[in-house]
């Protein structure tokens, strides 16, 4: 069996990754949770999967948007919380084969992807508000829990862990090889072996031998022994742990933040406030320079279309790391303190260094004294002057540091590296 470094190889150094949240909860337009938040009856929900048409369903062009915005993998939602798949299940009716859409949509996505030589991932909720042994999440209860005659039915819940692990195995047997198999979410006592993960993991590894696994089946992936269950990396949500993710014994491990785009995961008409490609690129670089990956998020349309503020911020994003994308691929932490200026990431040898805030004069690498081979403007080659400053001497603090002048760099802005 793959150790969980060989395991992770790869997907470390690829860094940044497209999230696809889509499905009946696009049409209504008010976020994915749109279920369970508005306790909607299985009869109100229906009416988005008779209506399901996926019109303008076409992943060629999400994985072309995704290459071109410089994403090396990407992860789609086969199932969200309110139970509807986007794959043709034997397991379920609830699928888009029974949808106006009448086909596998998971076939479409990964065979494009994988096209365009991009990793390909599948979200797969635990959840499932449609599931009728599916006890329900929190005090968001089943909706058709809520209607009296449904209340008092005992629930079998095994019935619904065969029902979960079967549908994992579809998923991990039907489409060739998968690189990634994202689970949302353990919450609660509804952790680990509820799930019967020990089992979960042993069945997808006996089917996808390095395939990796998020940690939010449940168990403590920072654990000196960390369960069998408790996943290849770890899964910090709209945040970015302020000193990346290590275990007990303070080593770093493969960790990867999502983050929307906008305010929410599937997709919301009000949507306004956009990250800006700059933002996006600072959070890429943070995570980076503490050795994480960003998964970064859409939420198509009803009709399959990613929106247009979303596409502009992926290619200007892309155009970025065209010119600066070996700062980010197979590039980690630098060891060095965070500079007042900006973020380092590296890679062997080679340190890159991120100036956010310019400032005036010449940029100062603390403790880089004499260590300095060359220094070279990433974007375009240029070279820049490593200096001592004419007055080093007089200022102890900056003894072992060196200055790098980008004087005439022409930094176009704030986003150079
Ligand atoms: C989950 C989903 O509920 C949400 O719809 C979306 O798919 C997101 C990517 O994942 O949201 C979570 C999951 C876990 C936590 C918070 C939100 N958590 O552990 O704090």
């Amino acid at each position: 069996m793959s150790t969980r470094e060989e395991r992770t190889r790869l997907f470390l150094q690829d860094r940044f990754g497209m999230f696809i949240h889509w499905g009946l909860y696009s049409i209504p337009a008010r976020g994915e949770w749109i279920r369970g938040n508005e306790k909607m009856t299985f009869e109100q929900y229906k009416v988005y999967f008779d209506e399901f048409d996926a019109a303008r369903y076409d992943p060629r062009a999400w994985a072309r948007a995704a290459k071109a915005a410089g994403q090396k993998y990407a992860v789609l939602t086969t199932k969200h919380h309110d139970g509807f798949c986007l794959f043709d299940s034997q397991l379920t009716d609830f699928k888009a084969t029974n949808t106006p859409a009448s086909r596998d949509l998971i076939r479409e996505y990964v065979d494009a992807f994988r096209e365009e030589g991009i990793s390909v991932g599948l979200y797969y909720s635990i959840i499932d508000w449609n599931h009728p042994d599916y006890p329900g999440y929190g005090d968001r209860i089943h909706p058709d829990r809520d209607n009296e005659a449904a209340k008092d039915k005992p629930i079998d819940f095994d019935r619904y862990l065969e029902y979960m692990h079967g549908q994992v195995r579809e998923l991990l047997t039907n489409y060739g090889k998968i690189d990634i198999m994202w689970f949302d979410f353990s919450y609660d006592n509804m952790t680990g072996e509820k799930w019967k993960a020990t089992e979960l993991i042993r069945m997808i590894r006996s089917i996808q031998p390095d395939i990796i696994i998020d940690n939010r089946l449940g168990g403590d992936i920072r654990a000196a022994e960390p369960e069998v269950y408790a996943g290849d990396f770890y899964s910090p949500e709209q945040i970015i742990p302020p000193g990346g993710i290590v275990d007990v014994n303070g080593v770093s491990i493969p960790w990867e933040a999502c983050i929307t785009l906008n305010d929410n995961w599937g997709y919301h008409s009000g949507d306004r406030e956009y990250k800006s490609a700059a933002q996006v690129i600072r959070t890429l670089v943070e995570c980076v320079s503490k050795n994480g990956n960003l998964l970064l998020n859409v939420g198509p349309d009803a009709k399959g279309e990613i929106t247009r503020e979303s596409l502009d911020v992926l290619a200007e994003v892309g155009e970025w790391l065209r010119l600066n994308g070996d700062s980010i691929y197979g590039c980690g932490a630098s060891g060095l303190a965070k500079p007042e200026w900006g973020r380092y990431t590296q890679r062997g040898n080679k340190l890159y260094a991120h100036v956010f805030d310019r400032g005036i004069g010449p940029i100062y690498f603390a403790g880089l004294k004499g260590k300095i081979k060359r220094a070279r403007l990433l974007k375009d080659g240029t070279e820049l002057k490593v200096e001592l400053p004419w007055m080093a001497e007089q200022y102890s603090d900056i003894d072992s540091g060196a200055f790098i002048t980008l004087k005439g760099a022409k930094l176009a802005d704030e986003r150079d590296t």
